[in-house]
């Protein structure tokens, strides 16, 4: 009977243990690909403003908004009026764009 318990106690551990990693996996979540057309560039501080299509992922519907960029390279080449393509990864600070490109008109 002793036994039985502690196989039950060891049961619930690994399963918690188990829950514990899953839920660390959802943390380092995959980046989050969207697309829509810059308004601004702000490379000075590392901003764009994309009127992006909704970004299912994320539970976005289509909105105008300022993103910051993990690195101000990314917006090398972009210019307002540019249809792209571009992926959110989160960070300590939040949501940042790691990588744009433009997309045919
Ligand atoms: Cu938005």
């Amino acid at each position: 009977m002793k036994n039985m318990l502690r196989l039950g106690l060891l049961g619930i551990f690994a399963m918690a243990i188990s829950a514990m990693s899953l839920a660390a996996e959802d943390k380092a979540a995959p980046a989050v690909a969207a697309t829509g057309v810059v308004v601004q560039v702000k490379a000075d501080q590392a901003k764009v403003k994309i009127n992006h299509d909704p970004i299912a992922a994320l539970n976005w519907p289509q909105m105008t908004m300022f993103f910051r960029v993990r690195d101000k390279s990314v917006l090398e080449g972009i210019a307002s009026g540019d249809k792209v393509r571009f992926e959110l990864e989160k960070d300590a600070a939040g949501l940042a764009i790691t990588r744009m490109e433009k997309v045919a008109k």
